[in-house]
């Protein structure tokens, strides 16, 4: 008996002690800002796997980084770090004192590509706080794509985030808020921007309903909320005054595409592909999609049954990813027709009918 409640008095401080340590989790990696006022940790994220060595990475930022202001005081710095083994993947910095670089982080998902995770990198207080936005590459570091406010106090790249891929090209796009921007003259209502990864396009503007909204203050990916296959943004307006009571708040659940509307949707594709024409048979506008494996020019045109071209749809140089042109059908006289997609890889044909 006194053996047996031994044992458990054993056990319970043995459960005791677990408890206490793993309440206060296991520090695997510690950084520290090295002077007064760093503000290293104001911003942190996981950026996915960026080195490819099977272990997720990290990125915090340091908008005031004191002797690693390497371009003045104030213009911060980002540091990706290892998660095996926390050495400093990459160092970035701000380009000019004050901008405050690394006030917001995020893993941006792999918005180019080539298989590994990018990360996007926001510095508010740049350009007399016109703000900007940095997307860099994670498997080498380099700049693929900056953003600016649009006049100085907009304040852009307050909030930046990965939104998925919303438009559905294979690509992670990336949404970034500018909470003080002024759309319509509306003072400090705010806007956020979603960015196609793929070409850096802006694929969607959101914008603060009235003056203070400060819409952009927050962004962040939704995952697919309306399960239509297609990526959704969550975006925060932290100062709009719904329903009259003023500074409650709202949170805004965004999609590129219109709720029930079927959008024809690809998977990333590593080969040329040319979707069927929709409507088919159409009396009117027909949507031609069609998808590139890479960049490379293209010829998309439309072809009777004699072989005649009787429109050219879609000509020129274009991205990687997914791509859709409207096409007015109306003028051409009913039948049979083909549309063919010349490019690198070959050529490809749909039929389509016109109908009255
Ligand atoms: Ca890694
Ligand atoms: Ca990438
Ligand atoms: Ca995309
Ligand atoms: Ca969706």
């Amino acid at each position: 008996m006194f053996e047996r409640s031994t044992i458990i008095g054993v056990l319970f401080l043995a459960a005791l002690a677990y408890e206490d340590a793993s309440a206060q989790g296991f520090v695997l990696q510690q950084k520290d800002g090295v002077v007064a006022d760093d503000h290293l940790g104001r911003s942190l994220a996981s950026v996915g796997d960026v080195n490819g060595d099977g272990r997720t990475d990290y990125i915090v930022g340091a908008y005031n980084a004191g002797p690693r202001d390497i371009n003045g005081a104030g213009a911060g710095a980002a540091f990706v770090y290892s998660g095996a083994t926390g050495a400093v993947l990459y160092e970035k910095h701000g380009a000019a004192a004050g901008d405050q670089f690394g006030f917001s982080v995020a893993g941006a998902g792999d918005v180019d590509g080539d298989g590994r995770p990018d990360f996007v990198i926001g510095a508010h207080a740049a350009g007399f706080g016109a703000g900007a936005a940095f997307v860099y590459s994670g498997a080498t570091g380099a700049l693929l794509y900056q953003k600016s406010g649009g006049a100085p106090g907009d304040l852009l790249g307050y909030s930046v985030g990965s939104a998925g891929d919303v438009n559905g090209d294979g690509r992670a796009d990336f949404i970034v808020g500018a909470n003080a921007a002024d759309p319509g003259g509306r003072s400090a209502a705010g806007s956020a921007y979603v960015y196609s990864g793929a070409t850096g396009g802006l694929l969607l503007r959101r914008d603060g309903a009235a003056a203070g909204d400060q819409l952009g203050i927050s962004v962040a990916p939704a995952g697919d909320a309306n399960g239509d296959g297609k990526f959704d943004v969550i975006v925060g307006a932290g100062g709009a005054s719904p329903g009259g009571n003023l500074g409650a708040g709202s949170a805004y659940v965004l999609s590129l595409t219109a709720p029930g509307v079927s959008v024809p949707t690809l998977p990333h594709t590593p080969s040329l592909v040319l979707m069927p024409p929709a409507p088919n048979p159409t009396r009117g506008l027909v949507m031609v999609s069609y998808a590139l494996p890479q960049a490379a020019a293209v010829r998309v045109s439309l072809f009777d049954l004699q072989g005649r071209e009787v429109s050219l749809v879609d000509e020129g140089e274009r991205a990687a990813g997914l791509h859709e042109v409207p096409l007015d059908a109306s003028r051409f006289r009913p039948g049979l027709y083909f549309m063919k997609l010349a490019s690198t890889g070959g050529i490809l044909q749909q039929h389509v009918v016109i109908a009255r």
